[in-house]
């Protein structure tokens, strides 16, 4: 997808301040480090628009991402960070299954994990979380360059079996580094707007 239009169009906690538009939604999770904000700005070729270097867990709001008009990236706050609080991990919690919950216009839910290692508990309970409420799951394996080309398929197996991973779920190989599954991620996500 060529993408000629991006901004941060929405910030939100809670189901009132969630943009009144009708524009389909990804929403985005992903431990923190895993290269999220990454991705997200390599997919709308901005250098740093979803800024890449916060301190984990710090932003602990929904950012609505708006695309050519389009559709809408959310960027939820990362999981798995040990320095949070019991409250703060809670109120996360609570922030985002409501919105899986309540959100009508979310399509597919883009989970990162990085391919360089097998997924970690929190990876995997938050995948068979997100599978609880029937949404589809894209899996992106990020990092890709740091992992020889000879061992992908490898990698890309075992993620596939620790996680359990349903097979209708699709999962693409990518780095911000190279750009590399750049256009696989895009046809990706397009095919669930339809
Ligand atoms: N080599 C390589 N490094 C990456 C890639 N994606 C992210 N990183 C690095 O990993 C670190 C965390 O990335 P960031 O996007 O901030 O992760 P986030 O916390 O999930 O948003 C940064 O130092 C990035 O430069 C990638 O595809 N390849
Ligand atoms: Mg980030």
């Amino acid at each position: 997808m060529k993408v000629t239009k991006a901004e941060l169009a929405h910030v939100a906690v809670k189901p009132e301040q969630y943009p009144n538009t009708q524009l389909p939604e990804v929403a985005l999770a992903g431990r923190s480090n895993v290269g999220k904000s990454s991705f997200i700005n390599k997919m709308i070729n901005r250098k740093s628009l979803a800024r890449t270097s916060q301190r984990p867990g710090k932003t602990q709001t929904l950012n609505f991402y708006q695309i050519n008009e389009q559709i809408h990236f959310v960027d939820v706050p990362g999981y798995g960070f040990a320095k949070v609080s019991k409250s703060e991990r809670e109120a996360w919690g609570k922030m985002i299954e409501t919105f899986i919950q309540t959100r009508e216009q979310l399509r597919a839910v883009i989970q990162l994990i990085d391919v360089r290692h097998k997924p970690t508990e929190d990876d995997r309970l938050m995948y068979h979380w997100l599978k609880h409420f029937d949404l589809p799951v894209i899996i992106i394996a990020t990092k890709c360059d740091k992992v020889p080309k000879g061992k992908w398929q490898k990698h890309v197996s075992i993620i596939q079996k620790e996680l359990e991973k349903d097979e209708q779920d699709p999962i693409v190989l990518f780095s911000s580094e190279t750009g590399y599954g750049k256009d696989t991620a895009w046809k990706t996500i397009l095919d669930f707007l339809k």
